[in-house]
């Protein structure tokens, strides 16, 4: 007997921590719903899964009653039973009844790929962004507002958003859990995807398709703020990043970190509105009011974007920015300190008090 313990033992350990893994109110739960279009999804979700209940009870029932009725008696022979082929109600209702069940499951589900899958014109009201997705993390492009920003997705609350997804490498996917399901980012293939927020909240989100190397690490927040808020967000942006680059300079540290940050060579990678035009990484104007850092694998404090430019790889192995300084170089403090200094200032300045334009 003591053999056979080991097994269901492990069994139940491994399904507490298992199960342990599950809560309904996780920051990423389909079932804590923060939009119309994630509750759409995760309402359809709980109605098949009371019907995936009906059948699985209705045919374990089924079992464990022919199992007991029909099994061998001690007095039995050990003869084949009475063969009967065709039991007419039976046949019937077992051709009848998954016919029914797939009806009452496939209409909602039909109706709602066509409400939320289908593209839609955005109007006036909607704001559009345009998400690309690079190894490892995401550019967010406001078309109408003159901003681009990367892992951090600001949206006003109640409003549709738009997004136009596309791949600048390999095959990701837009998954926000808490507002939608997921969309793939495809290059070349402008998928869509639309959302809102109904309340104020920072949501988490990561890509959901491999794409190799980081992609465990390749997270993203999207912040539901008030159109207010929104406004004053964008605006900071729209204002030229410029003037806010200029406002910025002033201490003889700051200035020597916006030196270093040409110098050093982070500009030709990356972009910083007014100043700085690389390509090829996340775009750094208004650096300061990130709440993350690195696609949203670790908080944006001073002592993490200190490790961060010190040595990428060490919080987010095999991401694609390179080590600056060699391990000895008696400078490497001294100036990763500027570079810090200079890119938490960015944008923190008081906001300009214009109002946000649409440029259409
Ligand atoms: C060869 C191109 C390249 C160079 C040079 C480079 N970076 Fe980066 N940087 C990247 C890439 C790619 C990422 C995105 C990494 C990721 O999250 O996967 C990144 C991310 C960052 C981030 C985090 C951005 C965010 O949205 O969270 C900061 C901050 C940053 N770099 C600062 C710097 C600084 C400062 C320098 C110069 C010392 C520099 N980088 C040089 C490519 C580069
Ligand atoms: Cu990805």
């Amino acid at each position: 007997m003591l053999r056979r313990k080991g097994p269901s033992r492990l069994l139940l350990i491994f399904s507490t921590l298992l199960l342990g893994g599950c809560a309904l109110n996780g920051p990423q739960s389909i079932f804590d719903t923060a939009g119309p279009v994630a509750a759409s999804q995760a309402d359809l979700f709980v109605y098949i899964f009371w019907f995936a209940v009906f059948v699985f009870v209705a045919v374990t029932a089924a079992l464990v009653y022919a199992v007991f009725k029909y099994r061998r008696r001690g007095d039995d022979d050990g003869s084949v039973p009475d063969q009967i082929h065709g039991v007419a109600w039976l046949e019937a209702a077992w051709t009848v009844a998954p016919a029914v069940i797939l009806v009452l499951i496939g209409f909602p589900t039909v109706r709602l790929i066509l409400e939320t899958e289908s593209r839609v014109e955005p109007g006036q009201q909607d704001l559009v962004v345009n998400v690309t997705g690079y190894q490892w993390w995401w550019e967010f492009e406001y078309p109408e507002l003159g901003v681009t920003t990367a892992n951090e997705l600001h949206i006003p609350t109640g409003r549709r958003v738009v997004l136009n997804l596309n791949s600048g490498d390999v095959l990701h996917s837009f998954w926000v859990p808490r507002l939608a399901g997921k969309r793939d980012l495809i290059p070349n293939q402008d998928n869509q995807l639309w959302l809102s927020a109904d309340e104020a909240g920072l949501y988490r989100g990561q890509c959901a398709e491999l794409c190799l190397g980081a992609h465990a690490y390749m997270r993203m927040r999207v912040i539901a703020e008030s159109e207010a808020e929104f406004s004053a967000w964008a605006n900071s942006f729209q204002q030229g990043g410029a003037q806010q680059v200029q406002a910025q300079v002033g201490t003889p540290q700051l200035e020597a970190g916006k030196a270093l940050f040409k110098t050093k060579g982070c500009a030709n990678c990356h972009a910083i509105a007014g100043y700085a035009q690389g390509q090829a990484a996340p775009d750094l104007t208004n650096f300061g009011v990130r709440t993350s850092l690195a696609a949203g694998v670790a908080e944006n404090t001073p002592e993490n974007l200190t490790n961060w430019i010190r040595n990428p790889q060490e919080l987010k192995p095999g991401n694609l920015m390179p080590t600056l300084w060699a391990a000895d170089d008696p400078k490497r403090d001294e100036e990763v300190a500027a570079l810090v200094a200079y890119l938490e200032s960015l944008g923190t300045q008081a906001p300009p008090t214009a109002s946000v334009q649409a440029r259409r």
